[in-house]
């Protein structure tokens, strides 16, 4: 997994530097594009690399930009929001025809956005939400994180149907003020509230990265000898949190019911090893929705304030051998 990300960061990075190399300086924006030799030019500010599921989107916009015949300007946040504001300072700057970013949290992106509009350049919100005037972008295209909590819980609740003890339950987060973590949180929360035998006896921020769910589930499974289910935002906390329950002799899966989101081929397979008791799917691959939605947009086209991506579930009692490979 590490070597397979510091091969696509070399990989972004390169191209990211030819981008921008070969922009410099403003440039003269049309208003529309559909006078046939304008090239659309987006100005895409990725967010990370803290993930399978991020390395996959990213690979998503990349491809897709290249099929639909949009020159990307790309540009990498390294998880800290001033470089993401900045980044689409840069994209302002350039006169980019349209801009599209993965918001690390929810908010303190009114100032930059407001500049955006001020520049006559639409935003497309991709993957995560802000909080605010929604006046300052034109439309969310992702999934819907409040259900995907809900359908972990509704696992959960079918697993322990007949089961009339307390079950506890710890929960790994993710990057605290993102909408997936406070999503993801809510609707999870709203599915098991009406039945009290579900615990929450531990919530523990892993910031969506493998070494920090290995990290917190160590911490967490020293405090306490009771757990039964562990709660996971994304897989990549969950892949770590297996680690370090098996390195305190457990067996994942069976001793500890886990559930995790993302649905990344590591998780996938961990599911089919019965390590892993439910995986959500968040797909990565939005690329080709946001170019054909920004296409639609310089073209003048309404589009819808919110574009949902559809999420599976798939749990232990599923037959996955068809399940062609994930991508991601
Ligand atoms: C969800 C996305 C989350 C993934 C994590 O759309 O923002 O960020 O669930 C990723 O794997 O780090």
């Amino acid at each position: 997994m590490l070597r397979k990300c510091r091969k696509a960061h070399a990989f972004i990075g390169v191209l990211c530097f030819a981008i921008l190399m070969g922009a410099s300086g403003c440039r003269e924006r049309t208003s529309n594009i559909d006078n046939s030799n304008h090239t659309l030019v987006l100005g895409f500010a990725q967010l990370g690399a803290e993930s399978s599921w991020r390395i996959g989107n990213t690979k998503s916009i990349i491809e897709a930009a290249r099929d639909a015949g949009i020159q990307l300007m790309y540009t990498e946040a390294e998880q800290k929001q001033e470089n993401q504001i900045k980044n689409i300072r840069s994209f302002i700057a350039y006169q980019v025809d349209i801009i599209a970013f993965a918001p690390i949290v929810e908010t303190g992106w009114e100032n930059v956005l407001q500049e955006a509009k001020e520049a006559g350049i639409p935003v497309i919100l991709t993957d995560r939400k802000i909080e605010g005037n929604e006046d300052l972008y034109t439309c969310y295209i992702g999934s819907n994180f409040i259900t995907e909590g809900e359908m972990a819980g509704e696992f959960l609740k079918k697993k322990f149907y007949y089961t009339k003890d307390e079950i506890n339950i710890v929960e790994l987060v993710g990057t605290l003020g993102s909408s997936p973590a406070e999503e993801r949180s809510k609707g999870f929360r709203q599915s098991i509230s009406d039945d009290e035998k579900f615990r929450i006896i531990e919530s523990v921020c892993g910031d969506f990265m493998q070494s920090k769910g290995k990290e917190a589930m160590g911490k967490i499974l020293k405090n306490h000898d009771n757990i039964d289910v562990l709660y996971c935002h994304n897989d990549s906390m969950a892949l770590g949190a297996i680690a370090a329950i098996e390195e305190a002799g457990l067996v994942p899966g069976k001793d500890i019911v886990i559930i995790s989101i993302d649905g990344e081929q590591e998780a996938i397979d961990a599911l089919k090893a019965g390590r892993i008791n439910c995986v959500i799917e968040c797909s990565p691959m939005l690329g080709p929705k946001i170019m054909d939605t920004a296409k639609r947009i310089m073209n003048g086209e309404q589009v819808h304030k919110a574009i949902y991506i559809e999420d599976r579930v798939f749990t232990e009692w599923d037959d996955l051998s068809d399940l062609p490979p994930r991508g991601y």
